[in-house]
């Protein structure tokens, strides 16, 4: 029967195509839709979006609220690719008004600082624009769409995912359902149950995880500098963020064993000075914490990101120390890369993209994880470095500072590399 309903989804007459959306559910009592999503964050918002405005059909599965999902305080820096997704998702109108587009980074070391200049190097920019807002902003194109979002779902499983009729049973308010779909979208994260579904003889797994973690402040005062800062110094590193002009983002490199409530507003300060060039120091402002947590560093990868009719976007594939600022902005190109699979397959009947996405996704998705982990080995302090391993970090950033190369290197990976 699957069979019959594919043929007619690749046939070339619109009117058959249209004929195999109508396929029978697979019993009574479930729901049914084309694409079911697990995951309400930015993966799962921007896909269901982007579908919505090609005419194919989805649900959002969640297992938080709305509101406990715009209380995270996660990235905050947006590639070009991920901007101009946005805009595709009729979504882009307020990052427009309220990002702050950067042309450049500032890179500091033993009291010195540099410029990266992404205009001149990579002849593009970056948007600063928090992970919050987008998430707020793709929640608002969703409803105004009247889109499918169940929220505070729990014990979601993916059934039949290698089968031609995959589905998906959950409970919500202690109602057991089920979604009957063609495809199943894994954006739930590094703790979702979409990877877990992949049985692990399927998959590899890499992984490399940090010695330390980031201590995240977010502060209601002005940024202290109109660009970021990241600054390796012997006591660790630091990086200078920004919301808006009244609103700041800090990090600390901290032992992962720690707790944010070792830390005063205070201690977090005189801390934050003693790691920023002095020309910075003496202009922070400072101001009480609204937000204060610890996340720990790891690089995270595995593959396929498909098994059957099951694909994986986002955290629930891969995950990326922040230093390079491409957690978000990789779950973007996986989106990307799904998106225009599923368009070419419901309106062309062609499955080349779907056929084509792991090993697409994968190849952008390891040069992003080699940058962040880059970034991240060479900025942070590692406990067990050695005196030769302290100065070749010292040589590379020195090398950084005087190389035209070196820096077009750094601007391309940062703007974001092509789709
Ligand atoms: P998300 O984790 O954002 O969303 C997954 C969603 O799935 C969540 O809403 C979750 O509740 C839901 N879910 C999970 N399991 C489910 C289930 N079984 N059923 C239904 N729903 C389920 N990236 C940067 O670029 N810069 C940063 O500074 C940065 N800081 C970060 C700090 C922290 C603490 C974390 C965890 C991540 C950070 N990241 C950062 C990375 C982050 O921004 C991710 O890349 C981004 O959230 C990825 O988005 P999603 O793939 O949508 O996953
Ligand atoms: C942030 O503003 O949260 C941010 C910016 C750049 C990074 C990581 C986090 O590399």
């Amino acid at each position: 029967m699957f069979e019959f309903y594919h043929m007619m989804a690749k046939s070339a007459i619109p009117e058959l195509r249209c004929f195999a959306r109508l396929r029978p559910h697979k019993s009574e009592g479930s729901v049914r839709t084309q694409v079911c999503i697990i995951g309400a964050g930015p993966s799962g918002l921007l896909l269901s979006q982007l579908l919505h405005l090609k005419g194919i059909e989805s649900i959002v599965l969640e297992r938080q609220t709305q509101e406990h999902i715009l209380g995270r305080i996660r990235a905050g820096v947006l590639e070009r690719g991920f901007v101009s997704l946005m805009h595709e998702a009729g979504a882009g109108a307020r990052l427009d008004k309220e990002g702050f587009v950067h042309d450049g980074t500032m890179i500091a070391y033993d009291n010195r600082s540099f410029r990266i200049d992404f205009a001149k190097h990579a002849k593009s920019s970056v948007t600063i624009y928090g992970q919050t807002e987008v998430t707020r902003d793709l929640f608002a194109a969703r409803a105004a769409a009247g889109g499918k979002i169940l929220f505070s779902v729990e014990d979601v499983t993916i059934e039949d995912a290698t089968s031609a009729t995959p589905s998906v049973s959950f409970a919500q308010a202690g109602q057991g359902q089920r979604i009957d779909c063609d495809y199943v979208v894994g954006c739930d994260g590094f703790h979702g149950v979409s990877r877990r579904t992949i049985p692990a003889e399927v998959r590899t797994e890499f992984e490399k995880v940090y010695p330390f973690g980031w201590l995240g402040v977010l502060s209601q005062t002005p940024p202290v500098s109109t660009e970021l800062i990241y600054a390796s110094s012997a006591r660790g590193f630091a990086l200078c963020s920004m919301r808006n002009e009244n609103l700041s983002r800090y990090y600390l490199q901290c032992p992962i064993d720690q707790n944010p409530d070792d830390w005063t507003d205070d201690a977090f300060w005189d801390e934050l000075k003693r790691r920023i060039p002095e020309a910075a120091s003496d202009q922070l402002i400072t101001g009480a914490s609204i937000e204060k947590s610890i996340a720990p560093l790891r690089s995270y990868m595995t593959e396929p990101m498909r098994w059957g009719n099951l694909f994986l976007c986002g955290d629930a594939a891969h995950i990326v120390p922040p230093t390079g600022a491409k957690g978000l902005n990789t779950a973007a190109s996986d989106i990307h890369y799904l998106y225009h699979a599923m368009v070419q397959f419901y309106h062309d009947g062609d499955a080349g993209g779907l056929e084509a996405y792991s090993q697409k996704a994968l190849a952008r998705v390891w040069k992003t994880e080699r940058f962040s982990w880059w970034m991240t080995s060479l900025l942070h302090r590692f406990p067990d470095q050695s005196a030769f391993d302290h100065r070749m970090q010292q040589a590379e950033l020195a090398f950084l500072e005087s190389s035209s190369g070196a820096q077009k290197v750094l601007a391309e990976n940062y703007v974001g590399l092509p789709y």
